[in-house]
Formats: structure tokens, C-alpha cells, sequence
């Protein structure tokens, strides 16, 4: 029998919207593959980032925000869905909280129905560390061990083997807490063969990260006015000397037309050339970027429209 030299794991990222999910798969994988903003639900699909050094094969899925709420649309529960179909196969869960937002009642009820969903060790993790004065990610620390300390009992020994009884506090934007995360990663996963290429970064199309990228820019160059509701298809993908590529914005209702095109096109000119940045660099080729924008009413709400749109 072939003996097995290499390693290789799947690690969850977990968490609220907003808790920096994304942009620490990003940095674990030192690549932009995930779309990040400020606001919520940026999110919304299982995404793959891939990094492989010396004998490891490391696979981060950014996960959509966990969320509740009435009334809100069928994309959302998508959204969820999508969120806790990637804990199947887990090597490691990781459960990201806000260092400034701690642990809140919806927060600690996702934390415990992931531990009680998890098939694998779960470490938490206090992010944003940069961001907060010393004293606050000290008192967080002490309330979520606190809170650990209370649920850990409950608890299965796979999911609380790691780390579980206190938060590893980490920023995305320190390299060596990074580092001490990826350290860490390491030595929870197992012995075992690749699956995929030693160079791959990320297992969605370029497409998808062409369309995630404009999505970015919509939901960073809109204020309070966004329509959460917005979409993005790829219509066109040449690549050229330069590559041509023309996108459509889907908006579900008349009115965020006008909002997405702003005035004298002027927003919709700021995501277009925003974008076009974004996509240069992970093509390392000059891009033609064209936006069109169009009225898919109510897609957010159809099974059908959603999976065409969303790919989910
Ligand atoms: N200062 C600081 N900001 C961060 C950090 N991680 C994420 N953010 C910011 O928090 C916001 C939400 O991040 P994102 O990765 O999209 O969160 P997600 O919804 O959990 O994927 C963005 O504005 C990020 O720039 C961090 O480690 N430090
Ligand atoms: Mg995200």
C-alpha cells in the first residue's frame, strides 16, 4: 500500500455577518478570492480558498453570515442553508465573533447548534483584535470563556478537543496572528492526499469571482439606499490582449434602477471602474468592463431565479 505523506483538511469559517469571515480567508490564503464590505449578507455562497506549502494542502470555505429575521427573502434562507451545508466534512470548524459585538442571544444560539451540528473540533475565534483597546479584547476573551466554560459540558469531545475552552483572539490584518492561526490549522488536520492542483487558489469559476467583484463594489459604493436584492451575471468573458467582459446588474424592483445608475451614471461608472481594479489583479490583464443593469422583479424570492443568479 502507497504510504501517505501528504496532509490535507477542510476549515470552516463561521460566524454573524460582519464578523470577518471573509477577509480572513483572504489572508489565510494571502489572495482576494472573497468578496468583503461593511455591510451584511456580503456573503452569499460556500466559497473555497486553497493554499498548499511543503507537504499541506489547507482548504478555507467562507461561509454566508448566520442570521434570523421575519419576513425576509428566500435568498436569504438560501443563504443559511448554504451556511451549514459546509460543515459537511469538516476537519475544523472555526466560529468567528466580532470582538466589539461579543457574544449576543442570536450569537449563542448558532454557536451552540453549530457545536451540536459539527462533526469536528470547533475553535473560536475573537477577531478585529486591531480594531479594539486591549481592556475590551481582554473582557471579551473572559466572557466568551465564560461562556465556553457553561457549554462545553453539553458538548460532544470531537467538537471540544481544540481549543474550545478559550477564544484564540486574531485579526486578519496581523501577520503573525494569521500565521499562528494557519499554525494551529495544522496541527488539527489529518494525514492525507490532495485534491487539488499544488497551484489552485479557489474552486469557483473566475467568472463567479468576476461577478463577486462587482457585487463588492454595489454593496461598498452604496450607502443606506443598497438593494440588498442585487445580482450579478457574467454575459461575456473574452479573453483578448484585452479581456472583454460585460456583466449584468439584476435589481429586484423599478425603483433601484435609478439608485444603481446614480445620478448622470456617476455610481454606477464608481462600481464599474472599482471593479475593473479588482478583476485586473486577479487576471494580471488589462480589463473592459461593461455594466448593464435590468429589472428582474421579485428574483430574490424565486427557488428558480436565485440558483440562476446566485448559483445557489
Ligand atoms: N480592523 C479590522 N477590520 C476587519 C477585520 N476583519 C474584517 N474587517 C472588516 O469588517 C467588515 C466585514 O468583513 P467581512 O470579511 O466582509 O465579514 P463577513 O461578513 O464575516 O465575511 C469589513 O469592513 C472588513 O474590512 C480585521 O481583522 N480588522
Ligand atoms: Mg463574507
Amino acid at each position: 500500500m502507497k504510504e501517505i505523506t501528504n496532509n490535507f483538511g477542510f476549515i470552516g469559517f463561521f460566524g454573524a455577518p460582519n464578523a470577518g469571515k471573509s477577509t480572513l480567508m483572504n489572508a489565510c490564503i494571502g489572495e482576494k478570492i472573497a468578496a468583503v464590505s461593511k455591510k451584511a449578507q456580503t456573503t452569499r455562497n460556500q466559497i473555497r480558498g486553497i493554499i498548499t506549502t511543503g507537504s499541506t494542502q489547507l482548504v478555507f470555505v467562507d461561509t454566508p453570515g448566520l442570521h434570523k429575521g421575519r419576513k425576509l427573502p428566500a435568498i436569504n434562507s438560501r443563504m443559511m442553508q448554504e451556511a451549514w451545508r459546509s460543515l459537511e466534512g469538516l476537519d475544523l470548524a472555526c466560529y468567528l465573533i466580532d470582538t466589539g459585538v461579543g457574544i449576543s442571544t442570536h450569537e449563542s444560539l448558532f454557536l451552540k447548534q453549530l457545536c451540536e451540528r459539527a462533526n469536528c473540533p470547533v475553535l473560536i475565534l475573537l477577531t478585529k483584535t486591531d480594531k479594539y483597546k486591549n481592556k475590551l479584547v481582554d473582557e471579551k476573551t473572559k466572557e466568551v470563556s465564560d461562556f465556553l466554560r457553561d457549554l462545553a459540558p453539553h458538548l460532544s469531545t470531537r467538537v471540544t478537543s481544540l481549543g474550545f475552552s478559550q477564544p484564540l483572539q486574531c485579526s486578519a490584518k496581523a501577520k503573525d496572528m494569521v500565521k499562528n492561526l494557519i499554525r494551529i490549522v495544522c496541527s488539527a488536520i489529518p494525514q492525507g492526499e490532495w485534491q487539488y492542483d499544488v497551484d489552485a487558489m479557489t474552486d469557483v469559476s473566475t467568472q463567479f469571482l468576476v461577478s463577486e467583484f462587482i457585487r463588492e463594489q454595489i454593496f461598498r459604493q452604496l450607502g443606506d439606499e443598497l438593494p440588498y436584492g442585487s445580482g450579478v451575471m457574467i454575459d461575456r468573458f473574452e479573453e483578448k490582449e484585452v479581456t472583454h467582459i460585460d456583466a449584468t446588474i439584476y435589481v429586484p424592483r423599478e425603483g433601484h434602477k435609478r439608485i444603481m445608475v446614480g445620478k448622470q451614471g456617476k455610481t454606477i461608472k464608481a462600481i464599474g471602474s472599482e471593479a475593473r481594479k479588482s478583476v485586473e489583479n486577479l487576471l494580471q490583464n488589462k480589463v473592459m468592463l461593461r455594466l448593464f443593469v435590468s429589472v428582474e422583479k421579485k428574483w430574490t424570492e424565486h427557488p428558480g431565479a436565485i440558483h440562476q443568479i446566485q448559483g445557489i
